[in-house]
């Protein structure tokens, strides 16, 4: 039996890692390659935001699941004290006794190899695997296999093969400005974001794939409609546009539930109806959709706050939570109805006038059709009502339908 060993830290676990195994196992025909994600010690500088060590297991194992015949070992993890290779090595030999243990290393691993802790052993345990062509460093690494094969007896493999030219370090910068995601597995990609793990923004592209999956088809327009008037409204109100269309695009991801559905929602994230959305579902679909980004999206507080207040709006609205509840409202797929010009108008020229009149207009729509209405629907009215009165502006005419 033959088993490969490739430790590091997946910090995260990235293409390069998996694109080093694979080509490491086609070459050396392992039954068996176990990941296996180091322990930080804590007097080494940690990466800025690096995540708890479960994430780097479950990224990891997310990783190994591409590999056929590949798993994620938490056994340096869930040992205390420094993580030395050749403890690794001495419970694999126990625990796989006769297998040809063989670890695979970058490099400088295999450079340095005589400076790590009981080299010997590691070199007695398993014979060693590195890559021939990293940076043209060919010559020096033939010269070191072959200094520890004479002075360790070591048995060193010498790949072929260019190991793809990433880091985690350059993931984790690319992360936070929504790029990043071609270097990492799908799976891998989706957890980080889930978690935002690294201060993880989504790729707008991918996210419009993922939430409209959410949408009956008729609704994609209206969403489409809606990022693209959130973009438009940030802009012009000095918002971040990209914040802005995140909101937007997950701003009805669970409209598609009846009432049944939104209360299955509600359930699931411990969200209590209160009597008037108990009475008209439809309002829920602001609540479960901001606790479903947050849960499946990983939306953060302040857009998980733009989609609870998108459909009722609420009284001293943040600015992305204004420019959701506006672009809902005005985008340009929207069917006409009343007032829609006006506000279309207002919201490029006077955001609290134009949320006034929208809110007015809906306690319209709502009185006309015998609906309950529901307070915080009124009490937006109101607050931007007198917040236009205290400055001195007049609200917009429109005397309803
Ligand atoms: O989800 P969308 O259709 O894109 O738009 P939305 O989230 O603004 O939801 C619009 C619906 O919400 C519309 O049918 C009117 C309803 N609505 C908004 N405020 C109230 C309200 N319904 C009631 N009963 N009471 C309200 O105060
Ligand atoms: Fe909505
Ligand atoms: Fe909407």
């Amino acid at each position: 039996m033959r088993i490969l060993i490739y430790g590091g830290s997946f910090n995260p676990p990235h293409l390069g890692h998996i694109r080093s195994v694979q080509t490491a196992a086609a070459a050396l025909r392992p039954d068996l390659t176990l990941l296996i994600p180091a322990a930080i010690p804590p007097h080494k500088h940690l990466a800025e935001g690096t995540p708890e060590a479960g994430h780097r297991l479950a990224m990891t194992a997310l990783a190994a699941g591409e590999i056929p015949g590949c798993e994620a070992s938490d056994m340096e993890l869930a040992r205390t004290g420094p993580s030395y290779t050749s403890d690794t090595l001495r419970i694999l030999h126990e625990r796989y006794p006769g297998a040809e243990l063989i670890f695979l290393m970058g490099t400088d691993m295999l450079l340095t190899i005589e400076t790590w802790h009981e080299p010997e052993v590691i070199m007695a345990l398993a014979s060693l695997a590195v890559f021939a062509r990293e940076e043209g460093h060919e010559d020096e690494i033939a010269a070191q296999a072959e200094h520890l094969r004479e002075r360790y007896g070591a048995v060193v493999y010498v790949l072929a093969g260019e190991p793809v030219k990433v880091s985690s370090t350059q993931v984790r910068a690319l992360l936070p400005q929504r790029l990043g995601r071609g270097y990492l597995t799908g799976d891998v990609y989706g957890y980080i974001i889930r978690h935002r793990l690294y201060g993880a923004k989504p790729e707008l592209a991918w996210l419009r794939e993922r939430a409209y999956a959410c949408l009956k088809p008729t609704r994609v327009e209206h969403v489409e409609g809606t990022e693209a008037m959130a973009r438009a409204l940030a802009e012009r109100w000095g918002a971040d546009p990209d914040d802005a269309a995140e909101a937007a695009i997950l701003h009805d991801c669970t409209k598609k539930a009846d009432r049944d559905g939104q209360l299955r929602i509600c359930e699931k994230y411990g969200i209590i109806p209160d009597k008037w959305e108990l009475e008209n579902g439809e309002l829920l679909h602001a609540k479960t959709g901001a606790a479903f980004a947050a849960a499946e999206f990983g939306a953060p507080g302040p857009i998980a706050d733009a989609i609870r207040w998108h459909t009722t709006g609420r009284p001293d609205m943040t600015l992305l939570e204004q420019i959701v509840f506006l672009a809902d409202a005005i985008e340009e797929n929207r069917r006409p109805y009343p007032a829609l010009e006006a506000i279309r108008k207002a919201a490029f020229r006077d955001l609290d006038a134009a949320t006034e009149l929208c809110a007015r207009r809906t306690l319209a729509y709502v009185r006309e059709r015998d609906l309950p209405l529901h307070p915080d629907t009124a009490r937006t009215r109101e607050y931007y009502l007198k917040k236009l009165e205290d400055r001195g502006a007049v609200p917009i005419p429109w005397d309803g339908p």
